[in-house]
């Protein structure tokens, strides 16, 4: 039997790429390396040719691709000596800062906006010990305040602002590239504050210029229909969507984004709340990946897209599933009204009747 190296997160892999030193004290929880899956289903229910993959990002340590960034972004933190971290949050990065602050002997603040954010999300700010602010604003109206109180307090900011966020989010691309042994043709994400799409971008460039890889993805980028400022061309005010991760209406990575959009040839576009829950459904139920509403609206994005002949048959496309799905327990529960759930008595007359009544559904 040959042995492996232990895994010990995306730091210690990617050293080489990342902006630490030999003797960095790297904060980690052995995020990244996350599956990634190829769909069997989707593609023959939908009658299409195409190679669909789904990066499944809900299997990092806090349950979301910003460990990725956090990794990096409370280890340079500390590096410098800060004694706190800060951010705003629609609910993911108060889970990965507070966690990532923990395992650093930190303190976490995170402003979230009073509730709107998935109980899971809630559940673990609080049992990693981060302090939290709950406004009664929405996300955009949190950041402000973030970016205000840095400059006058001693605290480091880990929103997607904090350019070692997107450092560690960009080794997600290396992942794909090493185990495709090539760029996909479409990289599929949801947008909110554009950053993990910027990142994304920055690790496919990066291994083109080095070489490891030689072409480039189109890199797409779908929002909800109520928290669109890409596809208005404009920000927006008050962001609605079911998918609570992506209620951002004033992204902070606009101008980045943009770029992206442009030198990769790909665009934006918008689904309706019903679409992004159909998608988060049809994965579950089809392939067995459960991931959060805002995460399907890559998968629901693609789908649409191929369907409609925009992304042509023949390609092999990679969809970013950012969350997983048990952080949003709520939204999962109160969409399966028609799920089979039966209560009966606890004999054995009343479980074979179940079984025999549901078997030919
Ligand atoms: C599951 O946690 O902004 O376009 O404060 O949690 O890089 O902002 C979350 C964003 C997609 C959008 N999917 O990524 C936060 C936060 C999930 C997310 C996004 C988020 P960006």
């Amino acid at each position: 039997m040959s042995v492996s190296p232990r895994y010990t997160g995306l730091i210690d892999k990617y050293r080489d790429r990342l902006p630490v030193r030999d003797n960095t004290r790297v904060i980690s929880l052995g995020e990244g390396n996350t599956p990634l899956i190829r769909l069997h289903n989707i593609p023959k229910l939908i009658g299409k040719d195409v190679d669909i993959y789904v990066k499944y990002e809900g299997l990092n340590p806090t349950g979301s691709f910003k460990d990725r960034g956090m990794t990096m972004a409370v280890t340079k933190a500390v590096e410098e000596g800060s004694r706190a971290i800060i951010c705003a949050s629609t609910g993911n990065t108060s889970a990965a800062a507070a966690a990532y602050a923990a395992r650093a002997g930190i303190t976490a603040f995170v402003l979230i906006p009073e509730g709107k954010i998935a109980m899971g999300k809630l559940a673990q700010a609080m049992m990693y010990g981060a302090i939290i602010l709950q406004i009664r604003g929405n996300f955009d109206e949190g950041m402000e305040l973030v970016k205000q109180v840095a400059s006058e307090a001693p605290v480091t900011v880990v929103n997607s602002i904090n350019p070692f966020r997107l450092q560690g989010q960009k080794t997600a691309s290396f992942e794909i590239v090493e185990e495709l042994g090539a760029a996909p043709d479409y990289h599929c994400l949801p947008v909110g504050n554009a950053g993990n799409i910027t990142a994304h971008w920055m690790g496919y460039s990066e291994y083109q210029k080095a070489g490891v890889s030689n072409s480039l993805p189109k890199m797409v980028g779908y929002q909800a229909a109520g928290s669109a400022p890409f596809l208005r061309g404009h920000m927006v005010d008050k962001p609605e969507t079911v998918a609570t991760a992506i209620r951002i209406g004033h992204p902070q990575s606009w101008d980045k984004a943009w770029n992206v959009q442009k030198e990769s040839g790909g665009w934006f576009d918008e689904l309706v709340d019903e679409e992004i829950l159909q998608a988060q459904r049809l994965l579950a139920q089809h392939e067995g990946v459960f991931c959060e509403p805002a995460s399907a609206a890559s998968l629901g994005g693609a789908i649409r897209d191929v369907k409609n002949g925009r992304i042509p048959e023949g390609s092999k496309i990679v969809c970013t599933l950012t969350g997983n799905g048990l952080k949003d327990p709520d939204t999962a529960i109160s969409q399966c009204k028609n799920s089979v759930l039966l209560t009966i008595d606890a004999t054995l007359d009343a479980v074979k009747s179940g079984i025999l009544k549901n078997f030919a559904q």
